[in-house]
């Protein structure tokens, strides 16, 4: 099945890549849904929208406060390294990813397509401002902007729109690829996981690398089973020789 994959991959003019939690769990940042997706006992979907933040800011931020821990301690593992081999390699390939951890930057790739924001910026509840903050832990909770403003997550919630020109240039690339990779996701939240059908739709190869069976599992051309950092490197090795 490998050999398949490398195949598709080696003679495809354009790729895409579509990245989820999955790829940064053997880094030791746990994924929103299953073991260890709870924090306290609250879902991702109880504490990432608009409503639970007017609910209770300081809740909503504790939970970021306690994940911007983890992921500063957090490296990028060998599957973000092959990544950014094969994204080095082949210009022709583009990475969209629905993390917010900043792993993908930190193993050299480029121009990523982040679908869901990014957890090292905030954005102004008042004015709008955006701007970088790397403070583990915040000295304050909730964060305030210079206006005064309360600041909170640069990151799309439920219920939000995600940004628009990075969607479309996700959208065009899972609509012109030969070949779209989808590592580690569950592919369940939506308007990421549309990029799966779109992609076939369009008569790109889809190959999936994911420990676990997934909604797409039965409608995808190559389901690699196992962890993303035994399995990328594996590829980005065979793809590369
Ligand atoms: C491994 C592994 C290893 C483990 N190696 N793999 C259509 C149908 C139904 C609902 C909707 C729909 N369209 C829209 C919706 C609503 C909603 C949605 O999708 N809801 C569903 C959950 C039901 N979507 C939205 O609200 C989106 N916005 C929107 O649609 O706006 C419309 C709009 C338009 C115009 C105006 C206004 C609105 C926004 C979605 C935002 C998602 N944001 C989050 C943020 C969380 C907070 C944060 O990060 O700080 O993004 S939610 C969370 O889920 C996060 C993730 O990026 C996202 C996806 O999760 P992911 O990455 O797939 O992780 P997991 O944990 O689910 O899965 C991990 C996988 O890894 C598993 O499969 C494991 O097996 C695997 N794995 N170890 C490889 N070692
Ligand atoms: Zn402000």
């Amino acid at each position: 099945m490998i050999s398949t994959a490398t195949d598709w991959i080696r003679n495809a003019k354009l790729i895409a890549i579509m990245t989820g939690a999955g790829v940064s769990a053997e880094s030791g940042i746990p994924a929103f849904r299953g073991a260890g997706g709870l924090w306290r006992s609250f879902r991702a979907e109880d504490l990432a929208s608009p409503q639970a933040f007017a609910r209770d800011p300081k809740l909503v931020w504790e939970w970021y406060d306690w994940r911007r821990e983890i992921v500063a301690k957090a490296e990028p593992n060998p599957a973000h390294h092959a990544i950014a081999l094969l994204q080095k390699a082949r210009r022709d390939c583009t990475l969209i990813t629905q993390n917010v951890d900043g792993l993908h930057d930190r193993a050299g790739s480029v121009a990523i397509l982040k679908l869901h924001g990014d957890i090292w910026r905030m954005r102004c509840t008042r004015c709008a401002a955006e701007w970088p903050d790397r403070r583990v832990p915040l000295p304050s909770i909730p964060p305030k902007c210079q206006c005064g403003g309360m600041a909170r997550p640069a990151i799309v919630w439920f219920g939000e729109p995600l940004p628009p020109g990075i969607w479309s240039s996700a959208e065009s690339a899972a609509e012109t690829c030969d070949v779209l990779l989808v590592v580690g996701t569950s592919a369940v939240v939506y308007p990421a996981a549309s990029l799966i059908p779109s992609a076939r739709a369009a008569g790109a190869k889809v190959i999936e690398v994911n420990p676990e069976e997934t909604p797409v599992s039965g409608s995808v051309d190559c389901s690699l089973r196992g962890s993303a950092g035994a399995i990328l490197p594996e590829l980005a090795e065979s793809i590369l020789q």
